[in-house]
This record gives structure tokens, sequence and C-alpha cells, in this order.
């Protein structure tokens, strides 16, 4: 293939802008389908990125921006939003994919800040239709605007959440409501799709050839001279009615029940398809749902259906940062790994363990997990809130359930964690992966807030490990422990085996000096430790200060012996961390030195966390130099906070 932009990708390279693909037919339609194709398995197999969402919405992207007036008069949201890479291509940004997810680069998701065909800024699912809604609602019953359609795309995957449930109960109950619903469904979440609704979609979507015949009948129709386009209505009922012929459950049944005009199955593949059911709800003043079946990864090698490797591609570029280490020990296991392999040591031993996650078999490890322990391994489908309330229940009639969750996606359950975990002291372990900076997929999923959000909670036990050794001790002592805990691990290697500190057996609340010194102290949450004991290091050569360094191990029940004792020693005293500023370990720390009082005064305390800000996508060394968490800035910070105090080993042999 040339290497020549211009002619690889011609109608790409001619394209001036979305509108453009309004005066194209068909068959220029799927002629430029082909080339965004290519253009994205070419561009994203480098830089990597979410690859098949975008490739399975290729025609739907194309219909939509080719009947809709995007920007101008009509709005469209992606829900999740990984799958807009074609839409960024359509809306003038295809220049900046080889920075796709890159720091300063173009983001991975809808970012109203690259264009205003962005309406929002996503990365969690099941919240498009509500916010689609919003746009509907505003515009309901202003002559102004009349005619104006707020445009959801949600997959069969996020049509699980609980929210987008609500949406569709209330969206449903206004009749006059311009919402168009488009279900994208590939029957795939990351991992195929699960649970009841799935099935029920799965029924529906044998009837898609069934339309498929309809439609060519239709078309015949229209073909016949004379007959234009004010019959067109006309049609679209006739073609509505001859649906009656398939059985009802078959036909969207729920939807139509919840008060949407539903209209589908129909290929998501076959533009004509497509806009056909784009213009023929047009008319419609009412909410409606239209049902698209397509395959995720569309075009890519075999687009094996229910392949999982579709969902992400991890590139062939990947930038030399990315294999910075964060501290010198590093290179070890990730602590997805080593959570998973010790999920199963427990799971082997205890019959009431069970593991629990929303939709994220891959991210968090458990595929292995399922395999050995098929019935007790629950893939809720993307239902944080559902997970997290099945869990209390689960622990509440005496199984030992582990809810691996990302931090991020927690939230989205707070509300479960409250009442359902906090509130009956239910014995669930939350086993939060992606806890910190994240890395490309950015400010969405960065896992910065979880100390915060659970600190709150009474009832609840905090702790995060500072190697996948200690991580495999904290899940054996949650399991001891008589109420909810969560363990917070990031993304990413620990320390080597060899080179992790020892592992001693500890209590809930014991944290552990790791290293002494007079002139200061680290207390760190995680794995910072090693980046603490890395700046001790540093520190010790440049100035000879000697700092001593806690693993605080846990950020709810404090250490407050230990952390007292170096509050009331040391001149000054850093607590680390991966996690926002507010409400964060710092703030524990600093709310333990006001609380004791006396002795201890809070100005020797300096918080090293992160900014009161959200932190953008680029390689996670890069978030942390941002943050000026990288360990040349830290060593820096550390050293100005040291330059005042005279060394205590210097003073010793003064005196
Ligand atoms: C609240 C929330 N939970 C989990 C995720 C992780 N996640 C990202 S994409 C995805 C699957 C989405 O499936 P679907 O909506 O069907 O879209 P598809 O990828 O199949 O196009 C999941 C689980 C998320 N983004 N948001």
């Amino acid at each position: 293939m040339s290497t020549d932009p211009d002619l690889r990708y011609p109608l790409l390279e001619a394209l001036g802008g979305p509108e453009d693909v309004k005066d194209m037919d068909n068959d220029g339609l799927r002629a430029l389908a082909a080339e965004i194709r290519a253009f994205i398995i070419d561009s994203v197999t480098r830089t990597g990125g979410h690859l098949g969402a975008g490739l399975g919405v290729v025609e739907l992207t194309l219909a939509l921006f080719a009947e809709y007036q995007f920007n101008q008069r009509d709005k469209l949201v992606w829900d999740v939003g990984h799958q807009c890479y074609p839409h960024k291509i359509l809306t003038g940004r295809r220049a900046q994919f080889p920075s796709l997810r890159q720091w300063q680069g173009m983001s991975g998701f809808p970012d109203p800040a690259e264009s205003p065909f962005d309406t929002v800024k996503t990365g969690h699912g099941g919240t498009s239709i509500s916010t689609a809604m919003g746009f509907a609602l505003a515009w309901r019953g202003r002559q102004a605007d009349a005619g104006r359609k707020a445009v959801a795309v949600i997959g069969d995957g996020s049509l699980q959440e609980g929210n987008a449930f609500e949406a569709l109960n209330h969206g449903g109950s206004f009749k006059d409501l311009e919402l168009v619903v488009v279900l994208n469904d590939n029957n795939m979440s990351i991992s195929p799709s699960v649970g009841a609704l799935s099935a029920y979609l799965a029924s529906a979507r044998s009837s898609t050839w069934l339309n498929a015949r309809l439609r060519t009948i239709q078309s015949a129709i229209r073909r016949i001279p004379r007959i234009g386009d004010e019959v067109e209505d006309v049609l679209q009922r006739w073609y509505h009615s001859l649906q009656g012929i398939i059985p009802q459950h078959a036909l969207g049944i729920i939807f139509e029940e919840l008060g949407f005009f539903y209209y589908g199955p129909i290929d998501g593949h076959d533009v004509d398809a497509l806009r056909h059911a784009f213009r023929a709800t047009h008319w419609m003043r009412r909410p409606v749902l239209i049902h698209v079946v397509t395959r995720k990864g569309r075009g890519y090698k075999d687009d094996v259906p229910e392949a999982t490797c579709y969902h992400a591609a991890s590139g062939s570029k990947v930038p030399a940062s990315a294999s910075v280490a964060e501290y010198p020990e590093q290179g070890g296991p990730s602590f997805t790994t080593a959570f998973a392999d010790h999920a199963i040591a427990m799971a082997e031993r205890d019959p009431r363990v069970v593991v629990i996650t929303a939709a994220m078999l891959e991210g968090t490890g458990l595929v292995q997990f399922q395999q050995r322990f098929r019935d007790r391994c629950l893939d809720v489908g993307m239902a944080e809130q559902h997970g997290v309330a099945l869990a209390a229940g689960l622990a509440l009639a005496g199984y030992t359930p582990i809810c691996a969750i990302y931090s991020t996606f927690l939230q989205r359950a707070y509300d479960q964690l409250f009442q359902e975990v906090a509130l009956q002291r239910a014995r669930v372990i939350f086993c939060l992966d992606r806890g910190g900076l994240v890395g490309a997929d950015g400010a969405t999923h960065n896992g910065v807030f979880d100390i915060a959000y659970l600190r709150c909670l009474p009832n609840f036990v905090l702790m995060s490990p500072r190697d996948t050794g200690e991580l495999a001790q904290m899940m054996e002592l949650a399991a001891t422990h008589d109420g909810p805990t969560a363990i917070r691990y990031p993304r990413g290697s620990g320390a080597r085996p060899d080179a992790q500190l020892a592992h001693v057996p500890f209590t809930i609340g014991e944290g552990e000096r790791v290293a002494d010194g007079d002139d200061g102290c680290v207390i760190a949450y995680g794995p910072a430790v090693y980046a603490a004991l890395e700046v001790r290091r540093r520190v010790a050569a440049t100035s000879g200060h000697a700092l001593s360094v806690v693993n605080a191990r846990f950020a709810k029940p404090l250490d407050e012996r230990l952390i007292a004792e170096e509050l009331t020693r040391q001149p000054v005293v850093f607590t680390l961390e991966d996690h926002v500023v507010a409400g964060g370990f710092g703030s524990a720390v600093l709310e333990l030195a006001r609380a004791r009082g006396g002795p201890i005064d809070a100005n020797r305390v300096e918080v090293l966390a992160l900014p009161d800000r959200f932190v953008d996508h680029g390689q996670r060394t890069e978030q942390l130099t941002d943050c000026r968490l990288d360990l040349d800035q830290l060593t820096a910070r550390v050293s100005a906070r040291l330059a005042g105090v005279r060394p205590a080993a210097l003073l010793r042999l003064v005196t």
C-alpha cells in the first residue's frame, strides 16, 4: 500500500467537513467507510487505543452525520465515548491521530475542548440517554427548537447500567420528546455481554434478516415512477406495520412499553438501511429507539464475533517514556495479576469466597478465576451499583465476596457503598484496581478520589499495599475482618519480588517504619513507599539528611501511634500518595495532627498529593511529572523543605 496519504485515503483527503457526507450517495459513503476503517486500523495499531468499538460504528457514524445536523441543530452524545474515532475523523481531527491518548495529544474520548461536535467529555458508560434527554427537554415545547433531535448512541453493554434504565423510564414518559436513542447492539461489552437483557436482544437480533427483506420490498416500491418523497411517510408506516408479522417479543416490546417508538433491528453496517431508519423516524415528535446490529472490530483481521482482544489495542509505537520506571525496584508482576492469583488461592481454600466484576473480567484479571470457579465468578454486566449491593447481600448471607471494581467505576455505586455495605457493616472486600493516575485513558479514568469518598464512611477499613506481596497479605487480612474493607492498588507493575521489602504479619491499622532517620519523615501510602525510599537515598546523597520512611498501609484506621510518634519527633513530615489532595491520606494525617493537638504542629506536615484539578491523558510518568510527583521533583520538593533543617548526624558531630 502506498505511504502517500493522499493516495491511500483520497476520499478522506477530499473531505472538507462532516457536512460533506450529506452530499454523498450511499456508494460514496460505503467507499468512505472503507477508508475510515483502513485509517483507524493503520493508526490505532500504532498508537494503541480502543480499536474494536470505533470499527463497529463507521457506517453508523456516517449515516448519523448524513441525516442529522449535529452542532447546528441536533446534538449527538456517544455513550462511554470509546467508539468516537470515526466521529473524530469526520469532524476534522484525522491529522491528530498520531497523538491519540498521548500527553497533550488527542483524547481517546469525546472532549468539547477539542471540537464543538463533542457534546460532553465522557468515559464512563450508561449516561448518554440522560444527557441527550437534557437537551431534548430543554428544547421541548419551544417553537424555535421544534424538530431538533437529541441523539444518544448507546451500546448493549452500557444499556445494562442502571442509569440507562432510569433514563429510558423517564424519557419514555414524555410523549412529545424528540429524543433518539440508537442502540448499538454488537452483543459485546468488553467481553461478550451477559444477562437477561442480552438474551432478549439476541432474540430481537434474529429478525434482522426479515427486516432486510421487508426493506427490499419497500425500496422496490419506492422506485416505481411518480411515487416520490411525499409518500415516504406512508411507506414508513406501512413498513412498520409489516413488521407486525414478526413475533412481538422480537420487536423491542420492552422499549415500546417504556414509551419509545421501536425501529429495528437493522443491519448497522448497511448505510442505506441506517439512513432509512433515521429518515423514517425523523418526522416523529416522540421518543424513538433505533436498534442497530453491528460487529465489534468489523474489518480488523477476521473480526471474529466475541473477540475480546478487539476492544483495545496496545499499539506498536509506544513512546519511550512508557518504559520509565517510577521507582528503581519496579518491574515485578502487575498488581492486577497478583490480585487475581491470590483470589484464586483464597477461593481454593474457602468455598465461601466469590468474586464480583462489573463487565471488567479482563481488566481486573479474573479470566482464569472464571475458568476455575465458574459459579463463583459473578459478572454482573456494566452494573456497578447492583454489583456492590449484591456483594452486600452475599456477605450478609455468609459469603466472602471480593468485589473487583476499578477505583473510578466504583464511584457509580456510591450510595450502595454507604447504605448496603457500610451501614450494615457487611464484610465485603473491595479490590480497587487502577487506584491512582492511569495514563492514556486520562481524566475520566484516573482513580484518584477513592480515599476521599470511602474514608468518610464509618466502618470502612482502607488499605493500600506497597507491593504485590503485601497485596496478598491485605486480602487475607480483609477476609478475617468483620466489616467492609477496600484495598486500592495502581495500574501496572509493582516492585520486583526480589526487591520487595520483607513481609511480616500485621493487624488492622498497623503501619511499619521501613527506614529510620531524624531529619524528617515521609509517610507513604501504597507503592509510593518505594518512591519515598528512593527520595530518601537521593536526599541522603546530596544533603546528608536522614529521612525515616513509613509505610502507612492504612488510610483508615491510621496507625495513630506510629504516625504521632513521627509527627512529634520530626522537624518535618511529608505524606505521599497517588490521590487528590482533598480528603486523601495526607488529609487524614493532618486531621490526626490536629486532633492530638498539643505537641503536634500541623505546619510541620507537607502533603505531597495530586492537585485539585483533573489530570489529562498521557503516560503515567508524564502525568506524575505534571503533578510534581515524579522522583526528580519529589526529591527537589523534599530537599527544599529540608533546607532549613540542620542534619541531625551533623549536629551530633558538632555537639
Ligand atoms: C460505568 C462504567 N463501567 C465500566 C466501564 C468500562 N467499559 C468501557 S467500554 C465497556 C464496554 C461497553 O460495551 P458497549 O456499551 O456494548 O459498547 P461496545 O464497546 O460494545 O461498543 C466497559 C465495560 C465504563 N467505561 N464505565
